[in-house]
C-alpha cells in the first residue's frame, strides 16, 4: 500500500475532520504535527505552496490540499464506510451541506476575537446560522449521513471541539437542548461515536490554548480604544 501522511495542527478543525475520515475508514497514516504559529515546515510549504496551510494529505508522494477536497479524495480511494451516498442527488445534497457548514462555521469564530457590542452581533449571527442548520439541515436523521457519519457531519464537528470551548472561555452558550433540539441530539450522537470520541482533541488543552488567544485579543482590543 502507498504511504499516507497527514500534515495537521492539533486544535485545527480542518485537520481534525481528515483524521476522523481516515480513522472511520481504518486507513493507516503517519501524522505530522506542524508548528503553525511559529515555524511552518519546508515540506508544508512545498506541498501546499498556494495556501501554505494545513491540512495536507500526501498519498504515495502526491499532495492534496483543502480539507473538503481531501475528504472526497479519501472517499474515492477507500470507498468502504462511505462518507458520501451512492445516489447522485443524495450526494449533491451531502455536498451542499458540507459546503454550507464549511463556509458558515469558520466565520463563527469571529465572536471570539471581539468584545462588547461587536461580540454580541457576532453571537447573534452564529445563532442564525445554527437556526438554519437546525431547521433545514438534519431533518429527523441521526447524522447528515443518515445512520452513519457523513461528510457534512465531519465538517460540523467543529462546533463541538472549537466553538463549544470558545463559548466556554467567553461565557456564552450556543447549542442548548431547548433552543436547538436537533443539533443538540446531533452533538450527543456525534461526540459519543467511538471513532470520534477516541480521536478527539483534549478538551481542557483546547480551553487552555483558547484562553491564551482570548487574552491576546483582549490586549489588542484594549489598544484599539
Ligand atoms: N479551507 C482550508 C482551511 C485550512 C486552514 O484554515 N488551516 C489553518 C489552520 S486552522 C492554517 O493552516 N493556517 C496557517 C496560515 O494561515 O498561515 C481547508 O479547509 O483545508
Amino acid at each position: 500500500m502507498e504511504e499516507v501522511k497527514l500534515f495537521g495542527f492539533w486544535p485545527s478543525p480542518f485537520s481534525r475532520r481528515v483524521i476522523w475520515a481516515l480513522k472511520l475508514k481504518g486507513v493507516d497514516y503517519e501524522y505530522i504535527e506542524e508548528d503553525l504559529p511559529h515555524n511552518k515546515s519546508n515540506l508544508l510549504l512545498k506541498y501546499n505552496p498556494v495556501h501554505k496551510m494545513i491540512p495536507v494529505l500526501v498519498h504515495g508522494g502526491k499532495p492534496i490540499a483543502e480539507s473538503l477536497v481531501i475528504l472526497e479524495y479519501i472517499d474515492e480511494v477507500w470507498p468502504h464506510n462511505p462518507l458520501l451516498p451512492t445516489d447522485a442527488y443524495e450526494r449533491s445534497v451531502a455536498r451542499f451541506w458540507a459546503k454550507f457548514i464549511d463556509e458558515k462555521t469558520r466565520p463563527m469564530w469571529e465572536f471570539f476575537h471581539k468584545f462588547g457590542e461587536e461580540q454580541q452581533k457576532e453571537i447573534e449571527k452564529n445563532m442564525e446560522i445554527l437556526r438554519t442548520i437546525e431547521e433545514h439541515g438534519l431533518g429527523d436523521k441521526k447524522f447528515f449521513g443518515g445512520d452513519t457519519i457523513g461528510i457534512a457531519d465531519l465538517v460540523l464537528g467543529m462546533v463541538i471541539h472549537m466553538l463549544a470551548p470558545m463559548a466556554e472561555v467567553v461565557g456564552v452558550k450556543f447549542i442548548e437542548a431547548d433552543s436547538f433540539p436537533r443539533l443538540h441530539a446531533w452533538v450527543k450522537h456525534f461526540s459519543e461515536h467511538h471513532v470520534i470520541k477516541d480521536n478527539f482533541p483534549d478538551y481542557n488543552r483546547v480551553v487552555e490554548f483558547l484562553k491564551i488567544r482570548r487574552e491576546y485579543y483582549a490586549t489588542l482590543s484594549h489598544h484599539d480604544h
